[in-house]
C-alpha cells in the first residue's frame, strides 16, 4: 500500500486548502466525461451530455463533481487510512453502481490535470508527485472491495 512521507502529506494538504471544491470538482468530472466519453454511460440520467460545452455547463455534472471531490477530501484527511476510509464507497461503486474501477484511475489523472491548470507554477513536480500518489491510493482503495 501507499505510504506518505510527512513532506508529501504537507504538499498535499497545503494545496488542498486552496482548492475550490465546487469549481474543481465540476471541472474534473466534466472533463472525464468529455475526454473518456464511455464514462457517460453511468450518467445517462443527467440530461444533456451532447457536446463538451453541454457537459461542462450541465448543472448535474457540476453538482455531482462537487460531491465526488468533497468525498475525495476525506482522502486528504485520512492519508494513512485510505482503504478503511473508502471501504463503504468501494462496495457501493461495485455492487450498486457497477463502475469499472479503471475509471477511478482516469478520474484521478484528470483531477491532476485540473489542479495543474488551476495552480500553474505552484503545482511543482514535487506537488504533482505527491498528488499522483494520492489519486493512485484513492483509486486503489475504491477498487479494494471489488469481487
Ligand atoms: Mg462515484 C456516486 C464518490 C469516482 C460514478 N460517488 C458517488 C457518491 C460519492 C462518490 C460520495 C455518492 C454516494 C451516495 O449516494 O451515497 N466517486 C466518488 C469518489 C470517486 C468517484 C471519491 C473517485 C475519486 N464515481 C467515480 C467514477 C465514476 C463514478 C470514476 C464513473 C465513471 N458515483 C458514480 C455514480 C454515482 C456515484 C454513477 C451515483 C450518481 C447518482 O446517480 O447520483
Amino acid at each position: 500500500m501507499v505510504n506518505f512521507t510527512p513532506e508529501e502529506k504537507s504538499l498535499v494538504t497545503s494545496l488542498w486548502s486552496k482548492v475550490n471544491v465546487e469549481e474543481a470538482g465540476g471541472e474534473a468530472l466534466g472533463r472525464l466525461l468529455v475526454v473518456y466519453p464511455w464514462t457517460q454511460r453511468f450518467f445517462d440520467s443527467f440530461g444533456n451530455l451532447s457536446s463538451a460545452s453541454a457537459i461542462m455547463g450541465n448543472p448535474r455534472v457540476k453538482a455531482h463533481g462537487k460531491k465526488v471531490l468533497t468525498s475525495f477530501g476525506e482522502a486528504v484527511k485520512n492519508m494513512d487510512n485510505l482503504k478503511a476510509t473508502f471501504s463503504k464507497l468501494s462496495e457501493l461503486h461495485c455492487d450498486k453502481l457497477h463502475v469499472d474501477p479503471e475509471n477511478f484511475k482516469l478520474l484521478g489523472n484528470v483531477l491532476v490535470v485540473v489542479l495543474a491548470s488551476h495552480f500553474g507554477k505552484e503545482f511543482t513536480p514535487e506537488v504533482q508527485a505527491a498528488w499522483q500518489k494520492l489519486v493512485a491510493g484513492v483509486a486503489n482503495a475504491l477498487s479494494h472491495k471489488y469481487h
